[in-house]
């Protein structure tokens, strides 16, 4: 058994690329919170694939839905109508209150959607030079992996090797609101791209009022607010997007991940006319992007969201696991943040791999989480997580906090 692993793990080494360092954990199955290996071990998932898996793994209705259009109708490129994209387009945008949106695939794909918009609307709206508009974004940001992407990321890893890279960016610290309106005191700033909760950076949450300023400032200067929810959206903080926490409603929203519930690659970008219809036909698109199969999924995902109540569950369920976590060892584990079922723990870093360590400890004891720059933990459960079921992943960390 442990042989059929190794030659899992062996497979992926020879003819993937080495661009990941998972944990050496070979998973066949999922089912709501339980992920399940190749050896029939069972573990809780407290990542969620990064959020995407928000409703649980393989939601029956999402899986229904996912079954029913796959056997109609996937695909038919945006070079014809199909009879679901408008369907899909009116609710979400009735339910997220924007006057349109634009579907793509990826997470990477919504930002890079995102700033497109943000640059014509800043031609053809504001009156900027052509060329000279920038975006404001923030230090530790984590908005994928395109060459664009990447060239206002100041995580090395991510950036060093890869240019050269695109102008057009500045970057402040995150959670600096005197270095927001210093910036955008720049007459050609179109934009300000930020996510709500800093989720790469190690969850990081921004001192209350922090949004709500951010927007007003960028309000007063003509300024869009531009919020990457791909991962902080949809339920995972405890509210239907990070945002409403202070509520603000940005003038171009991202979503991703959690859009498909963990099925397909769904993302989105809405806002208002004034900003969308910069755009023509012809100068934006993807071929997979709208495809019918896509929006019969994610009308589920979204009825998921809502019909089960996972928004007032994760904020619920969030400040139970977060005073729980606070009641463990302080020398072993020295910070609990997080809002929602959207958490991090730092642990406390002896040899700089002791997340890494800790990591493959709960693996033993039944739970996968990932760690982060060395010594951070992502806790991140699916959002259909009881209270029973939460109270056991609890022992299991305490329990694994106690022989570490
Ligand atoms: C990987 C991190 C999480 C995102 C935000 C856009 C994207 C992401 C806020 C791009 C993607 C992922 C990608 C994943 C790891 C993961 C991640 F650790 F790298 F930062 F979630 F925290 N905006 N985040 O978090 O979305 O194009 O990937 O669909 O393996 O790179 P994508």
């Amino acid at each position: 058994m442990a042989d059929t692993k190794i030659n899992y793990i062996g497979l992926e080494e020879k003819y993937g690329a080495h661009n990941y360092h998972p944990l050496p954990v070979v998973l066949e199955r999922g089912e709501g919170v339980f992920v399940y290996d190749t050896d029939g071990k069972k573990y809780y998932d407290f990542l969620s694939a990064y959020s995407a898996i928000n409703q649980g793994h393989c939601h029956p209705l999402i899986i229904q839905s996912l079954i029913n259009q796959s056997q109609k109708l996937t695909l038919t490129s945006r070079a014809f109508h199909n009879n679901l994209l408008g369907q899909y387009e009116e609710y979400i945008t009735t339910l997220l209150g924007y006057d349109k949106v634009l579907p793509m695939n990826t997470g990477v794909e919504g930002v890079e959607t995102a700033i497109k918009l943000c640059r014509r609307w800043s031609y053809d709206v504001k009156g900027i030079k052509n060329n000279e508009t920038k975006i404001i974004v923030c230090e530790g940001n984590f908005h994928g992996r395109t060459s664009t992407v990447i060239s206002f990321s100041n995580d090395p890893d991510s950036r060093n090797g890869f240019g050269p890279y695109m102008p057009g960016f500045i970057s402040i610290p995150y959670n600096d609101l005197v270095a927001l309106e210093n910036a955008l005191q720049d007459v050609n700033v179109g934009g300000f791209l930020v996510e709500p909760i800093q989720g790469e950076a190690g969850v990081i949450v921004p001192d209350e009022g922090y949004l709500s300023k951010a927007y007003e400032l960028c309000k007063r200067k003509n300024v869009l607010f531009i919020a990457d929810e791909i991962q902080t959206g949809l339920s995972r903080t405890g509210k239907m997007l990070a945002c409403d926490h202070e509520n603000v409603h940005p003038d171009i929203l991202i979503l991703g991940k959690a859009l498909s519930g963990g099925t397909i690659p769904v993302s989105a970008v809405l806002c208002n006319d004034e900003i969308m219809l910069t755009i023509k036909p012809g100068e934006h698109g993807s071929t997979y992007g709208g495809n019918p199969l896509a929006c019969a999924v994610t009308i589920t995902a979204l009825n998921v969201l809502m019909d089960e109540k996972l928004s007032e569950n994760s904020f619920r369920l969030g400040n139970i696991l977060r005073a729980e976590l606070n009641k463990l060892n302080k020398n072993l584990i020295t910070s609990v943040r997080g809002k929602g079922l959207f958490n991090a723990i730092v642990i406390k870093s002896k040899n700089g791999n002791d997340a890494w360590d800790f990591c493959l400890a709960l693996m033993k004891n039944g739970l996968l989480a990932k760690p982060t720059h060395g010594d951070i933990i992502r806790f991140a459960p699916p959002l259909i997580i009881t209270e029973k079921q939460l109270l056991e992943c609890i022992e299991i960390i305490k329990k694994t906090t106690e022989e570490f």
